[in-house]
C-alpha cells in the first residue's frame, strides 16, 4: 500500500461534506466501529437537514445497530465491540429520545429487565439492555439480585409490555419460575412477555418454566422482542 493510501485510510471524514444517503452510510459504518462522537454529529447533521428524528432513528441508527446484530450473532463481532457500537448508539439517542418524546412517536416497546435473586452477573443482561435501548425499546433496567417484590413494583410502575430475567448460575436460574408463578397467581401473567436469558438457560427450561421466550443471546432478544411487541399489538 502507498503512503499516500495509508494517509487516506487515517484522514478524518468531513461529515457534514457527505449527502444525506453517504451519510446514512458513514453512520452504519461508526456504529459497527463504535465511533460514539461521530454518531453524534452525524445526528445532529441529520436533524439540523430537517430530518425527523424518528427517521434518523429508524434509517441511521436502527439499522446500523442490525447490522451490528447480526455480525454478534454470526461471530463475526465479540462482546467488546458490541458494546462500543451500543455506546455510540446511546450517543445519537441521548440526542433523539427527548425529541421523540416531544413529538409523541411510540416507541417500539418498553422492557423491564433485571438479574434475579442471589445472583451478581450483569455483563450479559447489560448488553440485551443496551442492544435493546439501541433497537429503539425503552428499557428499565433493575439490576443485580432482584427479588420478585423487585419486578412486581417495577411492572406495576412502568407498564411494560415486556419483562426480562437473567440468570448465570444453575442455582439461581430457577427463581424465574417463582417470578413467573407469582405473576399467575396475581392473574397478570398474560399482560407481559416474559423473556429469559442467561448462559445456563436452554429452550426447554424457558418452556418448563412458563416464559414466553428463551433468547441465546442479545441479538435473539431484540428480533424476540420485535415479533412478540408486535404480535401483542396486533391482536390488542
Ligand atoms: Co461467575 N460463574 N460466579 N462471575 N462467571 C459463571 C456463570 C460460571 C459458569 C463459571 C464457571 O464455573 N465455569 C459459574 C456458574 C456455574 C453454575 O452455575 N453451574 C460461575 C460461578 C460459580 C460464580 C460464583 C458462584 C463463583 C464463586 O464466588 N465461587 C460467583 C457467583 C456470585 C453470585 O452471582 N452470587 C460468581 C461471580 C462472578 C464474578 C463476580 C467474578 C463475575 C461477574 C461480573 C459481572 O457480571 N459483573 C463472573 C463472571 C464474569 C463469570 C463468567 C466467567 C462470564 C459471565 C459473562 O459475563 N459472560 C461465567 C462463565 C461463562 O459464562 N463462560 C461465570 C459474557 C456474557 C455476555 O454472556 O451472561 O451468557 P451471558 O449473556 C448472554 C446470553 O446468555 C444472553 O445474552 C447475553 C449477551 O449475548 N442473556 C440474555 C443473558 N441474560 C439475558 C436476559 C435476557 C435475554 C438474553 O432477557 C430477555
Amino acid at each position: 500500500m502507498s503512503e499516500e493510501e495509508v494517509y487516506d485510510d487515517d484522514e478524518e471524514i468531513d461529515l457534514s461534506a457527505l449527502d444525506n444517503d453517504e451519510l446514512v452510510e458513514q453512520m452504519h459504518d461508526d456504529l459497527y466501529d463504535g465511533l460514539r462522537d461521530e454518531i453524534v454529529e452525524g445526528t445532529n447533521i441529520l436533524l439540523e437537514r430537517g430530518w425527523g428524528p424518528d427517521k434518523v432513528l429508524a434509517e441511521a441508527l436502527v439499522e446500523g445497530m442490525r447490522i451490528v446484530g447480526i455480525d454478534f450473532r454470526d461471530g463475526i463481532l465479540f462482546v467488546p465491540e458490541v458494546l462500543m457500537a451500543a455506546n455510540a448508539m446511546k450517543g445519537g439517542m441521548g440526542i433523539l429520545r427527548p425529541l421523540l418524546v416531544e413529538t409523541g412517536a411510540e416507541t417500539i416497546g418498553k422492557m423491564v429487565i433485571g438479574t434475579v435473586k442471589g445472583d451478581i452477573h450483569d455483563i450479559g443482561k447489560n448488553l440485551v439492555s443496551m442492544m435493546m435501548e439501541g433497537a429503539g425499546f425503552e428499557v428499565i433496567d433493575l439490576g443485580i439480585n432482584n427479588p420478585v417484590e423487585n419486578y412486581l413494583a417495577a411492572l406495576e410502575e412502568h407498564k411494560p409490555e415486556i419483562l426480562g430475567m437473567s440468570a448465570l448460575l444453575t442455582t439461581t436460574m430457577p427463581y424465574m419460575k417463582v417470578v413467573i408463578d407469582t405473576l399467575v397467581e396475581q392473574g397478570t401473567r398474560d399482560d407481559y412477555i416474559v423473556m429469559v436469558g442467561g448462559a445456563p438457560l436452554n429452550e426447554e427450561f424457558g418452556q418448563a418454566i412458563g416464559a414466553d421466550a428463551y433468547c441465546r443471546d442479545a441479538a435473539v432478544a431484540v428480533e424476540t422482542a420485535k415479533t412478540l411487541v408486535a404480535e401483542k399489538r396486533a391482536s390488542a
